[in-house]
């Protein structure tokens, strides 16, 4: 098992489109240890998801724990979204933009259809966080962060205060 580093705003690489994964890879070996590694990162950021992208793996895959006890690992990969209704308003974070929390207005209950962990097809019906967090997740795996809900003026402002912070910890 291994923390992998975690990708920050601005990077241009959060940024990058991820391809799909190969169904026929995902029982191989050097896979799975993959997905162990990102939910190792994930649980200890700590953070409620993570996806590929923000470890610099593009490619469409995301791993999610939303419950108080993180004993509901899921596994998501190649996700696409079949049916999208009403809307919450969250406020949100996000592991690549650390300090930084707001508002986002995303779709209130969704279908995600994905490849589980073991290869297989599945289906799931999601509301609340953890609809919020699929949604997320999936942002990043078209290059889009949460940052980009906000105002031009909001975004430069947060993306100055990160700068600087990188700055001042080097
Ligand atoms: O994608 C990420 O950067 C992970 C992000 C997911 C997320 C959080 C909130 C709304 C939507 C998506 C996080 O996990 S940020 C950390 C966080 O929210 C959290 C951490 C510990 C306990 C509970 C929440
Ligand atoms: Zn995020």
């Amino acid at each position: 098992m291994a923390l992998l580093p975690i990708l920050e705003f601005p990077d241009p690489r959060l940024r990058t489109q991820a391809v799909a994964v190969d169904p026929a890879a995902v029982t191989a070996p050097a896979f799975q240890q993959l997905l162990d590694d990102m939910l190792e990162t994930m649980y200890e950021a700590p953070g409620i998801g993570l996806a590929a992208s923000q470890v610099d793996v593009h490619q469409r895959f995301m791993v999610i724990d939303v419950t108080e006890e993180k004993t509901r690992p899921l596994v998501f990969i190649n996700p696409q979204i079949t049916a999208r209704e009403g809307e919450q308003v969250y406020q949100e974070g996000c592991l690549s933009v650390p300090g930084v929390f707001a508002d986002v207005t995303r779709a209130s209950r969704i279908t995600v259809q994905a490849i589980g962990r073991d290869g297989q097809p599945f289906e799931l019906d999601a509301d609340g966080l953890l609809a919020v967090c699929i949604q997320h997740e999936m942002d990043h795996l078209i290059g889009k962060l949460f940052v980009d809900y906000l105002s031009p003026l909001k975004r430069e402002m947060v993306r100055k205060k990160l700068v600087k912070a990188k700055r001042n910890a080097a």
